[in-house]
């Protein structure tokens, strides 16, 4: 059993290593195909997005990035970069990953970069580009790329004919990064298309990421899987191939549901920390941690905080898993001890660690609480209030 100051020893290397990417989008009015319930508290504009991600890395110190989507935060694409500079000064956290558009231009309907037509497929590898040269200036190293591309009825695509086009526009994008910067490639086995998806699974993902180059990685956005996928085995097979580069964290009951992290299935997201834990210090600069989630009916701001905060604790309860003893007892198939020494580090009740550790680095202990009693919402809703309501919400 290890000593008190042992445990807190580890414990603050742990949540010292521990940072996590907020996505822009996190903050704005976000609905489904049946609407959205508007929020005053919802930011609109790229300062307001800002503004909040300053608040929410002033209260838990583990979000210094924030993840911005080129169509929705730089509209006027490297016109804006200046603008994004002068919001990092200003609030304190600094452009992450680079998010390309290729999903709401009219001109995408058949696909961007798998379209039959080659004119549309090269303004989408034109995007691409722009991607890779606003993240160049605003100094990101991820250019992360999802694709809804795919298809709704068989037979009405070729889909090796869109794995070749595919190819050849991320081995295009991959020559365009500089030494520094990274191609990310998001897998999704469904929606919006419903027949096939060009960028499927981690198979498809991890091939295209090995053909476009040797920056390319592939990003697990944990809500897309079918149910009865092993995330965190996918996870130790893309740690092992050298190809892991980063997370999306959410979670779902059915589908690509984008709920609060840990909020469904807590047990998941430690199995996947376990298997990066595992992986060694070593790998944490490699594998870039980031939520994307739309908060629909939760505060904004407090669904924010609430997921860093939970992310945190899960990170930590895999960080108190006792790996030494538990490869042997593997190895040795102790099938029932291996799993309670797995099992009862989930169970730990981390809180006062965090606690102790946020105090000794000058943070709120309880950032939710600091939130509510920071009056920051009330401030923003009062602020905000009347632009919303000239927003229309109906989808049809
Ligand atoms: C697609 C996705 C992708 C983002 C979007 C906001 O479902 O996960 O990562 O571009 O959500
Ligand atoms: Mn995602």
């Amino acid at each position: 059993m290890k000593s008190e100051s042992a445990l807190q020893e580890l414990a603050f290397q742990a949540l010292d290593s521990f940072q996590i990417e907020i996505p822009s989008w996190g903050f704005a009015n976000t609905g489904t195909r049946f609407g959205k319930f508007l929020q005053a508290a919802a930011a609109s504009t790229l300062e307001e997005k800002f503004g909040d991600a300053g608040q929410v890395h002033k209260l838990t110190g583990v979000t210094p990035t924030l993840a911005l989507h080129v169509l929705w935060d730089l509209p006027n694409g490297i016109q804006d970069v200046e603008t994004v500079r002068s919001l990092e000064t200003r609030y304190g956290v600094t452009a992450g990953s680079i998010n390309p558009n290729l999903f709401q231009d009219q001109e995408y309907k058949f696909g961007s970069l798998c379209n039959p037509s080659a004119e549309i497929r090269e303004r989408a590898v034109a995007h691409m580009i722009d991607s890779v040269t606003i993240a160049r200036r605003l100094g990101s190293r991820d250019v992360s790329l999802w694709l809804p591309d795919g298809s709704n009825y068989p037979g009405t695509q070729s889909i090796r004919k869109r794995i070749e086009w595919l190819e050849d526009a991320l081995q295009r994008t991959h020559q365009a990064l500089s030494p520094s910067q990274r191609l990310l490639v998001e897998y999704k086995p469904f929606e919006p298309a419903f027949y096939h998806t060009d960028i499927a699974d981690w198979g498809m993902s991890a091939h295209l990421a090995r053909t476009a180059g040797p920056q390319a990685r592939v990003l697990v956005d944990t809500g897309h899987h079918y149910a009865a996928q092993n995330i965190e085995q996918i996870v130790a097979w893309l740690l092992h191939i050298d190809l892991l580069g980063g997370f999306h964290f959410n979670d779902r009951r059915y589908a690509d549901d984008d709920l609060t992290l840990g909020s469904i299935d807590p047990y998941q997201i430690f199995r996947i920390f376990h298997e990066i834990h595992l992986s060694g210090r070593e790998v944490l600069g490699e594998v870039a941690f980031m939520i994307d989630q739309s908060h629909n009916l939760k505060g904004k701001m407090e669904a924010m905080v609430q997921t860093v905060c939970a992310g945190q604790e899960l990170w930590l309860k895999a960080a108190l898993v006792d790996r030494e003893p538990l490869a042997g007892l593997q190895d040795a198939c102790e099938l029932v001890a291996a799993e309670e020494l797995f099992r009862g580090a989930f169970w730990c009740d981390v809180r006062p660690l965090l606690r102790e550790w946020r105090r000794a680095r000058g943070l709120p202990e309880d950032p939710l609480a600091a939130l509510a009693e920071s009056g920051y919402v009330q401030r923003i809703t009062a602020e905000r209030g009347a632009k919303m309501a000239a927003t229309v919400t109906s989808y049809a």
